[in-house]
């Protein structure tokens, strides 16, 4: 379903190679770049008829490759082919078909097919002033190359469609009804009266168009429909074969739809035939549709429909004036005077004669039609470059966007790491419950005592229970671990605000946020807690593990190991091995060396740095990972728009396949 899309706006194509792509337009006897003005209120009006009579092909009409189809195929095969290409041949003659070379067209349908893909796949999810604007031209290049790029390149010998575009009430269904000879379209009195697009064909073009390889996102109707998504392709036998009218909505509705559909079926087209009055000639939208047209080397005529005869040489000037500034001056203009409608609502023959003709001619000269169409088709491939390449730059900048989104909760919790490391090392733990715990322990030579091994543990626990005086190295280890976690928790609290606010400067992270990611995570006290609690038994263990290789720590000595995991514990809280110079006093320095020295005695000096040494870096490691969970939530958010790493360079790849593979094929008989 391609009908959401929006054509490729003027904006998308600003960067459109203009200087490469001069705007030629081919008349439809296969010449270009001649201004072609036809009026049949204006007696030395040109007679289009001499010109094509006498007129060679400007531009050359290209060999066709050996595996495209023929240009010259006649309508009334196109239905047998199509019956060809959906009935397979019972033995497919694969041997052939892979030694068959690959021509031109293959190639090039093959990039534009990657291309389409590329497109497709690169999602703007950030929200960044580029990626709406980004998404909006993607889908619709995505759009065009659904409806027209892919198939007409397949099919480039298939009727040629012009599209008739113009603000509502121009008179754009009268002069498609007027042109085929019968009210297929209604027109009516009502602003915008089409909202459906409708299509008509000489009936030997109707399956080409029926089949839906052209604009396969809209449904084939036969009745008259008022759905955007619907299109009604109806036969007029007046209508030579090979050309058809497509009635468009209108380019400039109030509608929001019809505009749309107006612009996605102008980037379908071969022709655009844009229909203005002299009310209208000098609005704005159709001139910007224009100018996009002229960069993009998109056959034009116009008509400038119900101008009063009085006025219309004058307005006509003024028309001709405005094209040849915006260097559109080559594209034919026709003038229709206003005139009585017949009983069926038509214009008089002799009035839309001239277009009539002009349109005859071009059905009927498949060299000139043939041209018409490699013209824009070759102009719309050649645009897809620049409109990409805004698409890359859009699609970097989102990559761009998601690192710096990444790099600053990176930050914020590399600061809190940071600080973690610093309040292991400046005492700030050993202030305080801690402080007041460990002089206890100390002081009352509970710690000597866990150390020598002498007082068992039933003992110590009969007495505890005796005197309701809990352990002291229970208390010191609570005090340790609520300490720890509070600084934990402060830090985590610091690192979720400051990565919040810094996702909040930023259009894309503000995006992304939601207000719980303020806090840290709901579970953090728990996760604390427990990783304290892991932390200490570590330590414990590494204890356990030391003693028992020195032979010092007797089997089952668990009071021993604890008091020796307690002091390493506090040894991991400060810069220097054990107890700091500045705490000695504090502490009681007399007991704090004493321990020390038997700890140092029993361990060795050496063994006490080294253990406490793992012991921090045990705990920055288990800290390390909490942070790395709390970040992780900013972090998978990022994730779970699913950016890749280099989108714009699969883009620009693709489009310079396409580019590469236009030129080598030369469609409109030149290279550039
Ligand atoms: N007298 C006269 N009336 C015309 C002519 N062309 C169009 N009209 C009338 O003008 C009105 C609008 O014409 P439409 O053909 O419906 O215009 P449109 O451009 O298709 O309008 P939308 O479908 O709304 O975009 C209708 O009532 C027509 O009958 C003309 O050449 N002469
Ligand atoms: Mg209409």
């Amino acid at each position: 379903m391609t009908t959401h899309g929006d054509a490729v706006g003027p904006s998308a194509l600003s960067a459109a190679p203009a200087a490469t792509r001069e705007p030629e337009q081919v008349s439809p006897d296969g010449s270009a770049g001649k201004k072609e003005q036809v009026s049949s209120t204006t007696a030395d009006a040109a007679d289009p008829t001499d010109r094509t009579e006498t007129a060679v092909p400007r531009q050359p009409h290209p060999e066709p490759d050996p595996g495209e189809s023929a240009p010259e195929k006649r309508p009334a095969d196109l239905g047998e082919a199509d019956a060809r290409t959906t009935t397979p041949p019972a033995t497919p003659s694969t041997a052939l078909e892979v030694a068959r070379p690959t021509t031109g067209v293959d190639r090039l349908a093959d990039v534009l097919g990657k291309l389409r893909t590329a497109i497709g796949e690169t999602a703007y999810p950030l929200v960044m002033p580029s990626a709406q604007e980004a998404q909006r031209i993607g889908s619709a290049l995505v759009t065009q190359l659904d409806d027209y790029l892919v198939p007409r390149l397949a099919r480039l010998d298939a009727p040629l469609l012009v599209v008739v575009g113009g603000s509502t009430g121009a008179g754009k269904s009268t002069l498609v009804n007027s042109l085929v000879r019968a009210p297929v379209s209604t027109a009516g009195v009502l602003r915008p009266t089409t909202r459906s697009p409708v299509l008509v064909s000489n009936p030997a073009d109707l399956p080409w168009f029926q089949q839906g390889q052209l604009l396969p996102g809209l449904v084939r109707t036969r009745e008259p429909s008022n759905e955007a998504t619907a299109l009604q392709v109806v036969s007029a036998p007046a209508l030579g074969a090979g050309l058809a009218f497509l009635d468009a909505p209108d380019i400039d509705s109030v509608v929001d739809r019809n505009r749309k559909l107006a612009a996605q079926l102008l980037a379908a087209a071969d022709l655009w035939l844009f229909v203005t009055t002299a009310a209208r000639y000098a609005d704005a939208v159709p001139w910007e549709l224009l100018t996009t047209a002229r960069l993009r080397g998109t056959v034009i005529a116009l008509v400038l429909d119900r101008v009063p005869p009085e006025a219309a040489a004058e307005i006509a000037t003024h028309l001709q004036d405005m094209l040849n500034v915006r260097d559109l001056g080559g594209a034919p203009l026709f003038v229709l005077p206003e005139t009585r409608l017949d009983g069926q609502g038509l214009i008089g023959e002799d009035v839309i004669g001239p277009l009539h003709d002009w349109f005859g001619r071009l059905a009927a000269d498949s060299n000139a039609r043939s041209a018409v169409v490699r013209q824009t088709l070759d102009g719309a491939i050649a645009s897809l470059g620049p409109a990409v390449a805004g698409l890359a730059d859009a699609a970097d900048e989102q990559a761009r966007a998601a690192k710096a989104l990444g790099d600053r909760v990176t930050a914020a919790y590399r600061t809190g790491r940071q600080t973690m490391a610093d309040g292991l090392r400046d005492g700030r733990l050993l202030r305080g419950e801690v402080l007041a715990r460990w002089q206890e322990f100390v002081g009352t030579g509970e710690f000597l005592k866990t150390l020598e091994n002498k007082v068992g543990q039933l003992r110590d626990r009969f007495v505890s229970a005796l005197t309701g005086r809990p352990l002291p190295g229970r208390n010191l280890q609570a005090a340790l671990e609520s300490q720890l976690v509070t600084l934990l928790r402060g830090i985590a609290a610091d690192a979720a605000e400051q990565a919040y606010a810094a996702w909040q400067a930023h259009p894309a992270g503000a995006a992304l946020l939601e207000p719980g990611l303020q806090r840290p995570a709901d579970d953090l006290p728990q996760r604390a807690d427990r990783l304290v609690r892991d932390w200490q038994q570590w330590v414990l263990g590494l204890v356990r593990a030391e003693g028992a290789e020195k032979r010092v720590v007797a089997r089952g000595a668990a009071y021993a190991v604890n008091g020796a995991g307690l002091a390493v514990m506090i040894a991991v809280f400060t810069s220097t091995a054990f107890i700091p110079t500045g705490l000695e006093v504090a502490a009681g320095a007399g007991s704090a060396v004493a321990a020390q020295k038997v700890l140092e005695a029993i361990f060795g000096d050496q063994a006490i740095r080294t253990l406490a040494t793992q012991a921090r870096e045990d705990l920055l490691l288990r800290t390390g990972k909490l942070f790395d969970e709390e970040a992780a939530r900013f972090t998978d958010r990022l994730a779970a728009v699913g950016l890749d790493e280099e989108p714009g360079t699969r883009l620009r790849e693709a489009a310079a396949a396409v580019e590469t593979a236009r030129t080598e094929l030369a469609l409109t008989g030149s290279t550039t």
